[in-house]
């Protein structure tokens, strides 16, 4: 037993020794080299605004020709789209709402969340990563046999809107947009695909027209009233937070709305989304919209 000791004696004080001089280390580490902490800036958002996350695909109109998208637009690719941004908004459960078009998301968070402390970066980090990847992790699903060629990226920022009517513009202006370029883009592509025209022709027909001549083209040569194309299309999706009563009491559903966010009637109806509310109840229709997701 002591002839034991003696022989582990030596090797335990090594030890002992080693485990000494890390933690001496650490401490020395810390004190000498901590400082550099102080190089990181603040980026806490400001309280009581809403944050809104905007991510966008980078350089989809590559990626959207490589995938041979359909033209000029890809239902599988905006259901997809649609799809990442759901398991983005099923994660954090701050965010009351968000809304989809072309190759962009953006993500409204609650004006009062405390998520990361408001940190921008690391809100604007996690978004785009849980979305980037949920859209390659559920790509087959919707996309099926077509390969993914190469993985996409998106950029994301945060910006602040201060009011609920700043925040109304912010999501008026990204619709609007969506109406301008898919009005274009229906009749542009209607000209190309329907008549035959090459995109230069179409380019030159288009130019100069405004809205009302897109639409009279549309009718008068095609048969197509603009209204009656899908409203996923023309209107994006906005994704909404919803109470859904099962067999087994309420639970969070997210929620596809196809409708007009310029107007004051989305608003009213969803009146909790502002109000900081509670998820409101869905009905028949909402529940037929998310079956279709
Ligand atoms: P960026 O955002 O500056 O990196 O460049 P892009 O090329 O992503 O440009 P952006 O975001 O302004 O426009 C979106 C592109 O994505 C546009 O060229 C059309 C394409 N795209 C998006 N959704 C669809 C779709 O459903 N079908 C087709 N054919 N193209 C689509
Ligand atoms: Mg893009
Ligand atoms: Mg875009």
């Amino acid at each position: 037993m002591c002839q034991f000791h003696a022989l582990l004696g030596p090797r335990v004080r090594l030890c002992r020794f080693v485990i000494n001089i890390r933690q001496i280390r650490q401490k020395m580490a810390k004190s000498k080299f901590e400082y550099v902490k102080g190089f990181e800036l603040g980026d806490k958002c400001l309280p009581g605004c809403w944050i809104v996350v905007r991510l966008d695909g980078k350089c989809f109109h590559k990626f959207a020709d490589t995938h041979e998208f359909v033209k000029p637009n890809d239902e599988r690719a905006l259901k997809l789209m649609n799809h990442a941004a759901s398991v983005v908004m099923k994660e954090f459960r701050d965010i009351c709402l968000a809304f989809g078009q072309s190759d962009e998301y953006s993500f409204v968070w609650k004006k009062d969340t405390n998520m990361y402390n408001r940190r921008s970066s690391k809100l604007v980090s996690t978004v785009n990563s849980l979305f980037t990847s949920a859209f390659v992790f559920y790509w087959r699903q919707y996309f099926e046999a077509v390969q993914l060629k190469y993985p996409p990226a998106f950029d994301a920022r945060a910006v602040l809107y201060p009011t609920n009517e700043t925040l109304r513009d912010y999501l008026s202006w990204r619709q609007a947009d969506l109406h301008i370029n898919n009005l274009y883009n229906t009749a542009f592509w209607a000209l190309v695909l329907k008549k035959g025209l090459t995109t230069t022709q179409a380019e030159l027909r288009l130019r100069g027209t405004v809205a009302a001549d897109k639409n009279e083209l549309l009718f008068s040569e095609f048969g197509v009233n603009y209204n009656d194309e899908p409203a996923v299309f023309r209107k994006g999706t906005a994704l909404l937070r919803k109470a859904a009563g099962d067999g087994y009491g309420p639970r969070q559903v997210v929620v596809p709305f196809h409708a007009d966010l310029i107007g004051d009637s989305f608003w009213a109806r969803h009146s909790e989304v502002l109000a900081l509310g509670a998820p409101g109840p869905c009905d028949a229709g909402d529940l037929a919209r998310l079956a279709e997701t």
